[in-house]
């Protein structure tokens, strides 16, 4: 955290405006407490692969995680760079547009809030488009990348993340349906607007709230 009380107040500013948006957009923690199943979806046990069909194979050492676009720091995380900042660790639910629900997944990572503290988004950044190793894409409004619960995960239930779920690294935004939970992350670039990722051009929906079944455009 920065001593500047300049770039301080830009954080608390930002801050709240996130809150903002998100209180606006979703009322989501009375919600889901009441439905915790959006409709539509049916709970498996097992957790279903799902991607493109390509599994990248990303050696450690060449791993990196470029954060470019609206931020007053931009940088390019090395791992050692990126297990550095601070881990947390949360339990989360997925809902797969494909109308599969898996509960209670705990992940270790770096959550997002951690994340933008960092990178520090412009107030004109208002969406993020992430891209991935197998060349993958997915945007999202930066009020949903940035919510509480949202971590760039490296762990489910305590071992690292298999390559098939997006090893080593990989988005987890539990309040929106999983093709926005980028695979092998390597890229985040922050937006003043929204452009479509792989499946956005393809039918799906901009936002992509389950509650809502936003499930195509
Ligand atoms: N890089 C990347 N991320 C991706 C995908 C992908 O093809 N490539 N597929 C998305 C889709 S459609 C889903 S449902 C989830 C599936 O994650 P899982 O295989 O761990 O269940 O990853 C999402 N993230
Ligand atoms: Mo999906």
């Amino acid at each position: 955290m920065s001593d500047d009380p300049a770039q301080d107040s830009k954080l608390t500013r930002s801050k709240r405006r996130w809150a903002e948006e998100g209180k606006f957009l979703t009322g989501r923690a009375a919600r889901q407490e009441a439905e915790r199943l959006p409709p539509g979806q049916h709970l498996v046990k097992n957790w279903p692969v799902l991607d493109l069909g390509s599994q990248p194979q990303i050696n450690l050492s060449s791993w990196r995680l470029d954060i470019v676009g609206l931020v007053d720091n931009p940088i390019s995380l090395n791992w050692e760079a990126f297990k550095a900042l601070t881990q947390s660790s949360l339990t989360t639910d997925i809902h797969c547009v494909t109308t599969w629900s898996r509960y209670d997944n705990r992940w270790d990572g770096v959550t997002t809030q951690d994340l933008l503290d960092l990178v520090m988004p412009k107030d004109n950044a208002h969406y993020v488009m992430l891209t991935s190793f197998d060349g993958y894409t997915t945007n999202l409004p930066l009020a949903d990348f940035a919510a509480e619960d949202a971590i760039l995960a490296t762990a489910w239930e305590g071992t690292s993340l298999t390559r098939e779920h997006g090893g080593p690294m990989r988005l987890v935004v539990p309040h929106l349906y999983f093709w926005k939970s980028a695979k092998w992350l390597n890229r985040i670039e922050f937006l003043e607007r929204d452009k479509a990722g792989f499946w956005e051009k393809n039918g799906y929906h901009m936002r992509g709230d389950p509650w809502s079944e936003e499930r195509y455009s």
